[in-house]
């Protein structure tokens, strides 16, 4: 190399270190933190900050698989999270970089070493459910007071969607989670990776895609608050974000948050590096400024999801800690699933057959 290029090609590379090394990268989900943590990260750890979102699992894979991502932190659902480890895609945390590791909640780590054995990868940030969002009083409207809002009828019932189309339902658009759902509904393992079971999902589906508004993992949230829809299939914490919108804005809409009663999705989001971040050392800081207790616990207060952070329990609002629908209790615990990666060949008939079903094929 002459000594001109040589000079152009170290300045680029130390101003791409001097960069990476000041700022941290972040790609979480939406509606997932309180924003005066990222200003308080950014205050006290002299790094800037920089924070995307996504809202789908999905869209997170495709970059991790084909790396160079850029991002120093993201945050991928267990499940996904497994794939990603296989393809390599992660590298190892360095608990000595981690102090507040001690904090985090043997009960929710011994769940998601299934995904990541021995949590080597990853962190659990939060975990939640899968299940029902609705404005109470426009779906008795529609079905009357007896309306089965604690049940997939709810959704899958296409007597019950053809009524509620009226008033708005968005779906998920989560294939590896709307499926097991129809599988639940009609009494199959929804963690099933055998082919000719899955494929009994696509007639429950087809038949409600009629009335089925918008396939979106985020809209929903405003959507219900502001009584645009009646019915949501989506994530307890934003549910429950949507009722406090709607309380806030005082519009009279009551939104009510329910785990079907014939079993709801159990789902961990963990934090974790990827192979090939840019500043792993301030991703070191980001994952340990998250785990401070009082840090931890602010995001659980703001955004209502639980954490896999013992300490910071002492430190929920009784409103998160004591709501079955966010911590639950023993009997809820009883009623929920979990679900494992599927084979290659297997997502690939996930995959096709959900783009039969949104496109109403
Ligand atoms: N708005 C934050 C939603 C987080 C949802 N995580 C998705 C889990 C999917 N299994």
């Amino acid at each position: 190399m002459n000594k001109t290029l040589f000079t152009l090609a170290a300045s680029v590379a130390l101003g791409a270190m001097a960069a990476s090394a000041d700022e941290v990268r972040v790609y979480n989900w939406s509606d997932y933190i309180d924003e005066d943590l990222l200003t308080k990260f950014e205050e006290e750890t002299g790094l800037k900050l920089i924070y995307d979102v996504f809202d789908s699992n999905e869209v997170l894979e495709t970059k991790m698989l084909a790396g160079g991502s850029g991002y120093d932190v993201v945050v991928p659902s267990g499940t996904f999270l497994q794939r990603q480890i296989t393809a390599g895609a992660f590298q190892k945390l360095d608990t000595g970089k981690l102090a507040n590791h001690g904090n985090l909640w043997d009960v929710i780590a011994s769940r998601t070493e299934k995904y990541d054995p021995e949590n080597a990868y990853s962190i659990n940030y939060m975990w939640g459910t899968t299940g029902i969002g609705v404005n109470v009083g426009k779906v008795q409207e529609v079905l009357g007071a007896d309306a089965p809002i604690g049940s997939l009828d709810l959704v899958f019932n296409p007597a019950n969607m053809e009524k509620l189309a009226a008033c708005g339902v968005h779906f998920l658009d989560a294939p590896a989670e709307i499926i097991p759902a129809a599988l639940a509904y009609i009494g199959e393992d929804p963690d099933s990776h055998d082919k000719d079971i899955i494929a009994k999902a696509e007639p429950i589906l087809t038949a409600v895609r009629p009335y089925v508004q918008k396939f979106h993992s985020s809209e929903y949230i405003n959507a219900l608050a502001n009584g645009d829809i009646c019915v949501a299939i989506g994530w307890s914490g934003d549910i429950l974000q949507a009722r406090d919108r709607a309380a806030e804005a005082e519009n009279g809409v009551e939104i009510a948050y329910n785990a079907p009663s014939e079993g709801a999705l159990m789902w961990f989001d963990q934090m974790a590096i990827p192979a090939d971040a840019p500043n792993p050392e301030g991703a070191h800081t980001f994952l340990n400024f998250i785990m401070d207790a009082q840090n931890m616990a602010d995001a659980s207060n703001y955004v209502y999801y639980a954490n896999g952070n013992l300490a910071s329990q002492p430190l929920l609002e009784e409103d998160v800690i004591g709501d079955p629908a966010i911590y639950p209790d023993e009997a809820t615990l009883k009623n929920l699933y979990t679900t494992t990666p599927y084979p290659a060949k297997v997502q690939r008939v996930v995959t096709r057959m959900w783009t039969k079903i949104k496109s109403g094929t």
